[in-house]
């Protein structure tokens, strides 16, 4: 193994040797030294920071500086471990066992809340209870502080943690790891969430006094992103049950946890009348009485509140303003619910009133912009991520890398420019690549094989490097059967 410092060249130098590291995380982008550069430096941060067994994890800066004390949040499942899964699965693993770890600190978390199942901590630290300050000192003597809901109300990290699992097998296939671990978070979690709905006669099973990513807005009702993780996070419960019943192993964990049918029918039931804001216009309202907010527009090209009006800055939460991608999030994490004319109408709607001031926002927004062919801000933002710390364009680097958004460069390029997705056993790759690119070239894990794919604007060559099982490919609606040893090329 190199030494920590000197990956960054490593994970380049070994490209053309076969050595296992080289194979895992290496990217190269024809006809774009400062992306490729920069998506470098992100991974290279991503890899460094990696803890090296399983009583912590992923913290949101890294081992880079004291922000946020070193605890663990959402960043790491729905940020960076798609990169971690993807390349080098075992250490996404190791994070998820951390949770695993954690979960009768979150079983005893739910109960203290008043809730049944298991509930995530929104800060986590080494023995899973909840790390988040209730205050925050504005100053040195402590005599302005401010008062943090996040570990009262920011309960989606619940939902993302399971969404995170299931992500971890489709595209992992790792069944010890659902025997031992997986199923076990999926189904305490479904347990969390039907404990946690409350029946309206109007709505169906309404979800109350909650914070949606967009932190500006607090105590809400019915936060859209939160509804819908729940709703998935209870549809995986019901899925993984009915397919235990096949499976001997499975069906143990669901017996040892004492689950049966009725229990699930309760998931399946509420989960289907889960009560989701409406749209109007195609736009879904981010949370009850959003849309009865004042109104507030700010430039997409800029970023942070230092630009608002002091009026608007100090009364942020009673303005549409929102601090980073919430509705949008929903949609780029479970973008197979949506028709792009809707994901069109939600993203013009939103990107107009985000501040990104948080450093999640850019990364959510550029996958999305670029699905939808918005190349020029989807690269703006891009480059902004893959430089933030190196620019400071947040001016908090000093407190630690912001490995969100490191993960979220990686996520943009694969995700969104390659438009690499998963679609039942099948890798499906849309590419949307900016113009100046020629081709993306990179390596991935997926179900046993190690794929290397050049991804270009109108022909993606898959090729198996290692693998024993076919791996379906599919590109430009096409389908390719890639065996091992062999090589797809797919063009329109
Ligand atoms: O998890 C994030 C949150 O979404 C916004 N505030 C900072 C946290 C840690 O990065």
């Amino acid at each position: 193994m190199p030494r920590r410092q000197d990956l960054k060249g490593y994970i380049m130098s070994t490209w053309n040797t076969g050595q296992k590291s080289g194979k895992k995380a290496a990217i190269k982008i024809e006809g774009d030294e400062e992306a490729e550069r920069g998506m470098l430096f992100s991974i290279f941060h991503l890899i460094q920071s990696l803890p090296q067994d399983d009583n912590i994890s992923l913290t949101a800066r890294g081992i880079h500086g004291f922000g946020y004390r070193g605890h663990v949040f959402w960043d790491t499942e729905i940020y960076a471990l798609p990169f971690f899964i993807f390349t080098m699965p075992e250490d996404a693993r190791r994070m998820l066992v951390y949770r695993y770890n954690n979960l009768d600190a979150a079983r005893e978390n739910a109960r203290l809340n008043g809730y049944g199942g298991a509930q995530f901590p929104w800060e986590s630290a080494d023995d899973g209870r909840e790390a988040t300050p209730p205050m925050v000192p504005l100053d040195m003597r402590g005599e302005n502080v401010v008062r943090i809901y996040t570990g009262e109300e920011e309960h989606h990290i619940t939902a993302d943690i399971a969404y995170t699992v299931d992500l971890y097998y489709r595209i992992t296939g790792d069944e010890e790891f659902m025997e031992k671990y997986g199923l076990e978070m999926i189904f305490e979690t479904a347990r969390f969430w039907a404990s946690r709905v409350r029946y309206d006669e109007e709505k169906g099973y309404v979800i109350e006094r909650v914070i949606g990513p967009d932190e500006y807005h607090e105590h809400v009702n019915n936060s859209f992103f939160t509804n819908l993780m729940a709703k998935h996070n209870l549809q995986l419960g019901v899925k993984y049950f009915r397919e235990s019943l096949e499976r001997r192993a499975w069906r143990a964990v669901a017996e040892k946890l004492g689950i049966d049918e009725d229990e699930v029918q309760k998931w399946f039931d509420t989960a289907e009348r889960i009560y989701l804001p409406p749209q109007v216009n195609g736009v879904y309202e981010e949370f009850d009485g959003y849309f009865d907010l004042t109104d507030y527009r700010v430039d997409p090209g800029d970023l942070g509140e230092a630009r608002l009006p002091e009026d608007i800055r100090n009364n942020i939460g009673r303005t549409r303003l929102i601090k980073q991608a919430d509705v949008i999030a929903a949609q780029f994490l479970l973008k197979d619910l949506f028709t792009l004319d809707t994901i069109r109408r939600n993203f013009d709607y939103y990107i107009i009133r985000t501040t990104h001031a948080s450093s999640l926002s850019m990364p959510a927004y550029a996958i999305v912009a670029s699905w939808l062919g918005e190349e020029a801000l989807a690269y703006d933002y891009f480059i902004k991520c893959a430089y933030a710390d190196l620019r400071n364009i947040y001016g908090n680097t000093q407190d630690g890398f912001h490995l969100a958004t490191a993960g979220g460069v990686w996520q943009v390029l694969v995700r969104g420019f390659c438009g690499i997705d998963i679609e039942g056993d099948s890798l499906k790759i849309e590419p949307h690549l900016p113009v100046k690119w020629s081709s993306v070239t990179l390596r991935l894990f997926f179900r046993g094989a190690w794929l290397q794919l050049k991804v270009g604007h109108k022909e993606v060559v898959v090729e198996m490097l290692e693998g024993r099982v076919p791996v379906r490919i599919r590109a430009f609606g096409k389908v390719g059967i890639l065996k091992p040893g062999n090589m797809v090329r797919l063009a329109p």
